[in-house]
């Protein structure tokens, strides 16, 4: 369906107000009931940009339940988890993380001790620009804004494994883009113990075809990675020369320079001084572009920081930087054309497939390996903006409401044919339609 008229679009912000109001389990909204019964970290924060249009209150309660699972290190853990949900429900669940080990693990309530992209700062500035009473906007700043900046302090301190001013990551869940092929050389490296990776039950393809999820390989290391970073105790000292997988991933670092810009506005408002945030978004734009940038090849790509070179797979965080307000116009125009070439958009014409669909990687059905995602469509649209490139914006937008008009509340789409993949009623596909509708004037 092509969400044409005012009744097309009135019936998609019916569907996705009911999406998020059923995920939304009293304090906190899960991604999917069956899938993600737990609070996500990026998730909670493109799920407050949307349901602040719904009620700012309840936006605000999003960001709350996140930080109260913050760890005495300022780290923001990708998952919080609910306390009566059984342990089964999801893998890994609390019992294999252990947080209430760590020794900068939260009290009184159980998380992972990994990280995920640190977009809860944009998420707070969107929130408080809701707020119709400036009274509410400054509590509300002042109230969130202390764990915010331990957050950033903990990326600028803790992860900048290779000293250069970017945050290393130290496993692929950490960059929310959990099998993209951008990680398949740093993980073909992580040698498996001997005997094997201890025994474990996936449980993500019960509701899920698993055509559609990461293969046996991929999960065999995602789960050897996260014991071994929990067994030091998740300690951020020597990364690249004690853990097998540790990069700079470009997306991630735009995200948290688009988070740090955030930061910087929502200061005043919350009695801080905004020039040390200023002062770090510089940082930050300079080592995207000195560590990142390949100026032959003419774009981003990862770094692994184990081996210290680039990798050199082209796929959507390589695009990521257009958060970036303070990019090089060229650098700017170069990732647009991209974006809009047949390297991203697929037959069906709706948007960023998550991997270079001309690239011998590209898998049209597999989680982020190729199928479009619209947390990504709703991000490099915000990134295009930024760039003046608005016409480019409106239509990523319009197709990304065709899309999900076609083919439902799905978690990803099938770049070729269009099709929903992954599981039904998600939450930030339903979030970020709200946004992208409200913007447009619906609302
Ligand atoms: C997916 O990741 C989790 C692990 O964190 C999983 O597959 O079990 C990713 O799409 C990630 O980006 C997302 O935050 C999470 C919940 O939606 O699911």
């Amino acid at each position: 369906m092509t969400v044409g008229t005012a009744a097309d679009r009135e019936r998609l912000l019916a569907t996705a107000r009911s999406v998020l109001v059923r995920n939304w389990t009293g304090a906190s909204t899960v991604p999917s009931r069956q899938q993600y019964p737990h609070q996500w970290g990026w998730d909670a924060a493109f799920i407050a940009i949307g349901s602040a249009w719904l009620s700012p209150r309840r936006a605000a309660r999003e960001l709350q339940s996140q930080v109260r699972g913050q760890w005495s290190d300022g780290r923001l853990p990708h998952i919080v988890f609910h306390p009566d949900v059984a342990e089964d429900a999801y893998f890994p669940g609390p019992a294999f993380w252990r947080s209430d080990e760590a020794p900068a693990g939260p009290h009184g309530i159980r998380t992972s001790g990994l990280i995920q992209p640190p977009l809860q700062a944009r998420a707070l500035l969107e929130v408080v620009r809701h707020c119709r009473h400036s009274l509410a906007a400054r509590e509300l700043a002042r109230r969130a804004f202390p764990a915010l900046a331990a957050q950033h302090g903990y990326l600028a301190r803790r992860r900048d494994a290779g000293g250069g001013g970017l945050a290393a990551i130290v496993h692929p869940w950490e960059s929310g883009l959990d099998d993209s092929p951008a990680w398949d050389v740093p993980l073909a490296a992580v040698q498996p113990p001997p005997g094997g990776v201890a025994p474990y039950e996936r449980r993500d393809r019960r509701h899920v075809d698993p055509r559609e999820r990461p293969d046996d390989a991929a999960y065999d290391r995602f789960v050897q990675l996260a014991r071994a970073y929990r067994d030091i105790g998740y300690a951020d000292d020597r990364l690249a020369d004690r853990l097998a997988f540790c990069v700079e991933d470009p997306l991630f670092n735009a995200i948290w320079l688009w988070s740090t810009h955030a930061l910087a506005e929502l200061a005043p408002l919350a009695g801080a001084d905004a020039g040390p945030y200023r002062e770090a978004a510089a940082g930050i734009h300079h080592a995207l572009m000195s560590r990142l940038w390949d100026p032959e090849r003419r774009r981003f790509l990862p770094r692994d920081l184990t081996t210290g070179q680039a990798i050199d797979r082209y796929t959507v965080l390589s695009l990521g930087p257009l958060l970036d307000p303070e990019l090089p116009s060229d650098v700017a125009a170069t990732l647009a054309a991209d974006l809009g070439s047949e390297r991203f958009h697929g037959p069906a014409g709706h948007g960023v497939a998550s991997t270079d669909l001309t690239g011998r990687d590209f898998d049209r059905r597999r989680y982020w390996r190729g199928p479009i995602w619209v947390n990504l469509n709703w991000m490099l649209a915000r990134g295009l903006r930024q760039h003046d490139k608005v016409e480019q914006a409106d239509l990523l937008d319009a197709t990304t409401l065709d899309l999900v008009g076609a083919a439902g509340m799905r978690e990803y789409f099938d770049p070729v044919s269009g099709d929903g993949r992954g599981v039904h009623d998600f939450s930030w596909t339903a979030a970020l339609v709200v946004d992208i509708l409200s913007r447009q004037g619906l609302t």
